[in-house]
């Protein structure tokens, strides 16, 4: 991995495969964007295995040889119709099947004595209004789960809380719909094409760094 001296760096996690899938978008999205520079940052893509702890590891490892302004994590939410920014990650694994080491932790915290939740520092408003004024579907989502994903956000939100991070740098982390091959593989499952997430994608990071204060707009739900 090489760091750009020259400007600020934002960096984006994709997850592996998993479930049996060939493919996750989540990883085929980041790294679509990799090198690329986007108001004025250069982006660094980074793949995380589907393991709890090692997931955690390595994004330790590429946030300190990042140093990014801006930390994007990405996964798949089969079954999701939309672009989906998270609001809230939580300090809870519960894992519904095993991950790639066979673990599959019930009930444990994410980071033992670590606050139970922390939110979003991402403009997840601004970024939800500004996809959808390009068509793309997106919304808000209030739970990123409680397996890989979740226990990757928590812990960047961790770090980040923690002022390891470049001053200012903000986080979080979206989950993303199936790709077309993979809904066809499930009936009924919605999809979303790889472009289509990929100018997602660029878009949520232009306006992450370029939106400073979030909007007030309803993305509430009854339940
Ligand atoms: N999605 C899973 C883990 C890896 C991925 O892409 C999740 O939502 O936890």
């Amino acid at each position: 991995m090489t760091t750009d001296p020259a400007g600020p760096r934002v960096l984006v996690t994709g997850f592996e495969p998993f479930e049996q899938d060939p493919v996750n978008p989540s990883w085929e999205v980041a790294r679509a964007l990799h090198g690329e520079r986007i108001a004025g940052a250069l982006v660094h893509a980074v793949q995380l295995p589907c393991v709890f702890g090692a997931a955690i590891e390595q994004l330790h490892q590429a946030l300190e040889q990042v140093r990014p302004t801006l930390v994007i994590g990405l996964g798949l939410a089969g079954g999701r119709i939309d672009f989906t920014p998270e609001r809230v990650a939580i300090n809870m694994d519960d894992a519904r099947i095993p991950d790639h080491a066979a673990r599959q932790p019930v009930d444990t915290p994410v980071i033992a004595g670590a606050p139970a939740a922390y939110f979003s520092t991402l403009p997840i408003k601004a970024v939800v209004r500004n996809l959808r004024a390009q068509g793309i579907p997106a919304s808000v989502s209030n739970t990123a789960g409680t397996f890989v994903c979740n226990h990757v956000f928590f812990a960047l939100m961790h770090w980040l809380a923690q002022g390891r991070g470049e001053p200012g740098v903000r986080g979080g982390f979206i989950h993303v719909p199936a790709l077309p091959e993979q809904a066809a593989r499930r009936p009924g499952m919605a999809s979303m094409a790889l472009a289509t997430q990929v100018a997602a994608l660029r878009e949520t990071i232009r306006t992450c760094l370029t939106v400073a204060q979030d909007l007030k707009e309803t993305a509430g739900q009854l339940h």
